[in-house]
């Protein structure tokens, strides 16, 4: 079938393929709420075990999941730490104050990326006039940073730092998975710096719905509770959580295809008049580049290559976002090259 468009817009678009249709439709489901799902139960043990921790819950979203961390590792009034252009900050809804009483603390890292040093002056003294500073958050791969990866060495020095200063720590790992194809470094060595970590199977892994948090199991008792909470505890969601299942068996390794395939949009993308981007700071799925000096903005930008069949995302006023995902392929990256060959012109 001729796709209507090629929908770079997200790894959030995806449609479930005929085989995860099949092993949904096939999955042995009970009342979850009673936790007697056995397919639910089947997945957050695998979770649980790809990152090395006691336990994992499965929730409906990525939002969900970091906003019950947030929730169950502090008190209203805390102050989280986090990068500025973090998903859990920008574009939660506000949650953090709305639902836990937080108050962020917004730090500027390097394409999403901080140094323990920042996180370290940041933390407020034992002081009455200051908000206590209990949670540092963490994005890895960090979305807006242009799908960066996180070094290991890094995460494990602000783990260390958190542990000395009391601070805990929560890993929003939507697309650790792409961070760990990309490096060849466990999801779990990643995860062991993190006190919780959430992980995402409707992005890069095509799933169409699903997010899970995994933790001690202490901790996941205590989601537990704010999950239902927050009206989400769900029935016969087997349902859902085999598409989970299928998709870490057989998506998680095909993420080097999708990561190829950014790299490739970005080399070609250099080619075209007043695209700013430089294709080594590409390391999973996704581009961001900017088109200040086409002198067109973003969604002028966007607006343009709909006409030609390809679906972007434009972020702020001069920024496209193009994510690469498991309906794309690589046949499609060229046709999406030629269609902004079009609307840019070449250099
Ligand atoms: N990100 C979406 C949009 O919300 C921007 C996208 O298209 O990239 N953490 C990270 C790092 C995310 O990128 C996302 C989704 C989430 C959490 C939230 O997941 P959902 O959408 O399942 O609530």
């Amino acid at each position: 079938m001729m796709k209507e468009f090629i929908d770079l817009r997200s790894d959030t678009v995806t449609k479930p393929t005929p085989p995860m249709r099949k092993a949904m439709a096939e999955a042995e489901v009970g009342d979850d709420v009673f936790g007697e799902d056995p397919t639910v139960n089947a997945l957050q043990e695998k979770v649980a075990h790809l990152l090395g921790k006691e336990a994992a819950l499965f929730v409906p979203s990525g939002t969900m999941a970091n906003q019950l961390a947030i929730k169950s590792h502090t008190q209203p009034g805390d102050e989280v730490i986090i990068e500025a252009s973090s998903h859990p900050y920008n574009f939660e809804g506000g949650a953090g104050a709305a639902l836990s009483g937080i108050q962020f603390n917004c730090l500027k890292g390097v394409r999403g990326i901080l140094e323990a040093s920042q996180i370290e002056e940041a933390i407020r003294p034992a002081d009455h006039h200051f908000a206590v500073t209990r949670l540092v958050c963490l994005e890895n791969t960090h979305n807006r940073g242009g799908g960066s990866i996180y070094p290991l060495e890094k995460m494990a020095e602000i783990y260390r730092l958190a542990q000395s200063k009391g601070l805990l720590l929560h890993l929003d790992g939507a697309r650790l998975w792409n961070a760990s194809v990309a490096t060849g470094i466990k999801p779990h060595e990643y995860a062991q710096w993190a006190d919780s970590v959430s992980v995402c199977l409707s992005k890069g892994l095509g799933a169409p719905i699903g997010s899970l948090v995994a933790s001690s199991k202490t901790f996941i008792d205590r989601v537990h509770r704010f999950r239902k909470m927050f009206g989400g505890g769900m029935r016969q969601v087997g349902i859902l959580a085999a598409a989970g299942i299928y998709a870490l068996d057989h998506h998680l390794e095909r993420l080097k295809e999708d990561h190829q395939n950014a790299k490739r949009l970005a080399v070609g993308l250099k080619e075209f008049k007043g695209v700013s981007i430089d294709p080594k700071h590409v390391e999973t799925n996704i581009v961001i580049f900017d088109v200040a000096n086409t002198g067109m903005t973003g969604a002028q930008v966007a607006e343009a290559m709909k006409k030609e069949g390809v679906l972007v995302h434009a972020f702020g006023k001069t920024q496209i976002r193009l994510v690469t995902h498991l309906d794309v392929t690589a046949e499609d990256i060229e046709k999406a090259l030629k269609a902004f060959g079009k609307v840019l012109g070449r250099k």
